[in-house]
């Protein structure tokens, strides 16, 4: 393991009409009020800090089917796909704030945009792989993967301000860890697909270690391509980090959550970061507010060489007598 220099852009994305409930838009901020660009840069790194996406007013928005918003998510993912692309030929790996899980549609397609090949790991207590057709909330959130995965397209019916997105991933370039609460539409498509999920009574069999040795490994049986993190915070178990949407008891423990990141950094592909479903306003405490942005930073600041045994830099020097 050599010690890496990272160079980071940071992208806000305040946007949450991929699901019903106020206060995930608030993430970015939360997350930044938090120290984060403060904390990588004193453990190393380099940091531009791109700001936050503004998103224009989509009006008209109304539900396909029962898809919701689709006109507001199209956008807000065309907008944000360009940003990260750009992020990328700026030569940082990418940290896009979110925001909710619909933003990683932009976010993976613009990474893809930048590298051509990617794989994905997908951490989260839900699949979100559902498509317009399967699923029974209309909430985008729930169905992210499904318009990025090539063997999926013949399923995809025609969305407003869907029709820039072209799916860039196979079904063997995604791994899912954390799983927990998967529709029988999603069970199915996960099955038909052969895609490789680690769900919580996995990690319970195997352990967090092997399930990140195999998770590589998946990755990795030919090319070794640019890893795309998209972090839902809400694998993380309710107690550690409540304030999110869709809590689901029997989450990852937080040093699960934290070997994932780790693990994750040591490959050296890490390449683009989502942390998404923070949501302020679904904490019933500060303490609960506190607890799941705090851990969102340190995820953040894991992904970038932090490390739980204790880091040092190269030139240090042992203060002499
Ligand atoms: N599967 C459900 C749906 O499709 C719930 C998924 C939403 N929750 C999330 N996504 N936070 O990870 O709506
Ligand atoms: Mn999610
Ligand atoms: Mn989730
Ligand atoms: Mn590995």
């Amino acid at each position: 393991y050599k010690r890496q220099h990272h160079s980071v852009g940071i992208i806000g994305a305040p946007f949450s009409k991929g699901q019903p409930r106020d206060g995930v838009e608030g993430g970015p901020d939360v997350i930044r009020e938090a120290g984060l660009v403060e904390k990588l840069k004193a453990q190393g790194c380099s940091v531009k800090d791109y700001g936050n996406l503004a998103f224009e007013e989509v009006t008209n928005d109304e539900p396909v089917g029962n898809v919701k918003r689709p006109m507001a998510v199209g956008c807000a993912n065309e907008r944000l796909s360009a940003a990260v692309r750009a992020i990328k030929l700026d030569g940082h790996t990418s940290v896009m704030l979110g925001g909710d899980h619909s933003l990683a549609i932009g976010s993976i397609l613009g990474h893809a945009a930048a590298k051509t090949d990617i794989s994905v790991v997908w951490v989260d207590a839900h699949a979100d792989i559902n498509t317009p057709l399967t699923s029974h909330t209309g909430n985008i959130h729930g169905q992210p993967v499904s318009f990025l995965i090539r063997e999926l397209q013949s399923k995809i019916p025609v969305l407003p301000s869907f029709s820039w997105i072209k799916p860039c991933l196979s079904a063997k370039d995604i791994v899912y860890i954390g799983l927990r609460d998967v529709d029988p539409a999603e069970h199915y498509i996960l099955k038909l697909l052969g895609i490789k999920a680690f769900s919580v009574s996995d990690v319970d069999r195997l352990g967090i270690a092997k399930v990140m040795e195999q998770t590589c490994d998946h990755l990795s049986t030919t090319v070794k391509k640019p890893i795309h993190l998209s972090y839902d915070i809400d694998a993380l178990d309710p107690s550690i980090a409540p304030a999110t949407g869709t809590p689901v008891p029997g989450g990852l423990t937080y040093r699960e959550g934290l070997y994932i990141t780790e693990h994750i950094c040591q490959t050296g592909l890490l390449s683009a970061v989502d942390m998404v479903e923070v949501n302020v306003k679904r904490g019933r405490t500060e303490d609960e507010i506190g607890n799941t942005v705090s851990a969102a930073v340190d995820l953040i600041q894991s992904c970038f060489g932090k490390r739980r045994e204790g880091n040092h830099s190269a030139d240090y020097q042992m203060p002499m007598p």
